[in-house]
């Protein structure tokens, strides 16, 4: 996602986590953030390509072999090296460094607070685990309405823009309000189910990057080749996808973060 996607994710977050996680955030997040943790999840995107940082540019996302239209941990996810393994990888960090435990590294925590934020949106975007011949999308060349743009960009940015712009008068905060206001109501008894974990894990992101991959082989990819204009029809079939994985990362993150921080009590 674009900055607005990773604003909505988080702020959606916040407004579902438990006291603990609220004290616990709170600590980690840097003075920038002026105690909001929607205000810092766009940094991983912001430092990624500067040389001392480029190491986490592969961590965004978790390609799948062209046209399979599915997702294997062992496969997708070499050497843990990607969104999959990163969502892992942080959760054991800010679940292994507590108070009283001596541990020999000591990770920056703040940091780890912020690149598992961002991830567990990024794992939601369906072409973050698109097909790996075409980098997720960046290689497919198409119109959005009249503009020129790739198809990734499109699912990253485009069609929230849209949004904004048709039905919330510009306003991230209004659409933000309006994914609340779906989660209360039409997504209420799904709400469950997509924050919790199976097996009483932390973090379980491999069913998260599946969903991905069937989503954006269902409707990324479906009738987006490259040269096509996408307009209307698109923007209208696609924006409930890109809403409910909005609202299912909010929810996610808040879920994992709440297991993680309540542990730590
Ligand atoms: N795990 C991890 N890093 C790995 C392998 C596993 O953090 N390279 C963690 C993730 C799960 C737990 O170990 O919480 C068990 O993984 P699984 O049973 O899914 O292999
Ligand atoms: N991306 C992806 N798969 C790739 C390469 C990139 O999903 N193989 C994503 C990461 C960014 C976007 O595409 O969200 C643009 O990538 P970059 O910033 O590396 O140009
Ligand atoms: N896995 C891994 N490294 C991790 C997490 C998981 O290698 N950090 C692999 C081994 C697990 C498989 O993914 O058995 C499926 O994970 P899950 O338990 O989330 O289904
Ligand atoms: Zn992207
Ligand atoms: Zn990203």
């Amino acid at each position: 996602w674009g900055d607005a996607g990773h604003y909505a994710v988080c702020k959606i977050a916040q407004s579902y986590f438990e006291e603990d996680t609220v004290v616990s955030v709170k600590k980690l997040l840097p003075e920038s953030a002026n105690g909001e943790l929607a205000a810092v999840c766009s940094w991983p995107d912001e430092i990624k390509k500067l040389p001392q940082w480029r190491w986490t540019s592969a961590l965004h996302f978790a390609d799948t072999p062209d046209y399979k239209c599915n997702y294997e941990y062992s496969r997708d996810c070499p050497k843990d090296w990607c969104v999959t393994g990163a969502i892992f990888n942080y959760t054991n960090q800010l679940m292994s460094t507590s108070e009283n435990s001596q541990s020999i590294v000591h990770y920056n925590l703040t940091e780890a607070l912020m690149f598992l934020s961002h991830y567990m949106g990024d794992i939601h975007q369906p072409l973050h685990e698109g097909f790996i011949g075409d980098l997720g999308g960046n290689k497919i060349k198409v119109h959005w309405y009249n503009q020129e743009t790739n198809l990734h960009r499109v699912w990253d940015d485009m069609i929230i823009e849209s949004a904004l712009e048709t039905y919330y008068n510009s306003s991230l905060p209004r659409m933000i309000h309006e994914l609340q206001a779906k989660l209360k109501n039409g997504w209420s008894n799904d709400v469950p189910s997509w924050e919790s974990c199976q097996l009483n894990q932390t973090a379980c992101p491999n069913p998260y990057a599946s969903e991905s991959i069937d989503l954006a082989c269902k409707y990324a990819y479906r009738n987006a080749t490259a040269g096509t204009t996408l307009g209307d029809y698109y923007f209208v079939s696609r924006l409930p996808v890109v809403e409910k994985r909005l609202a299912q990362g909010g929810i996610r993150l808040a879920g994992t973060l709440n297991r993680i921080f309540s542990a730590k009590r």
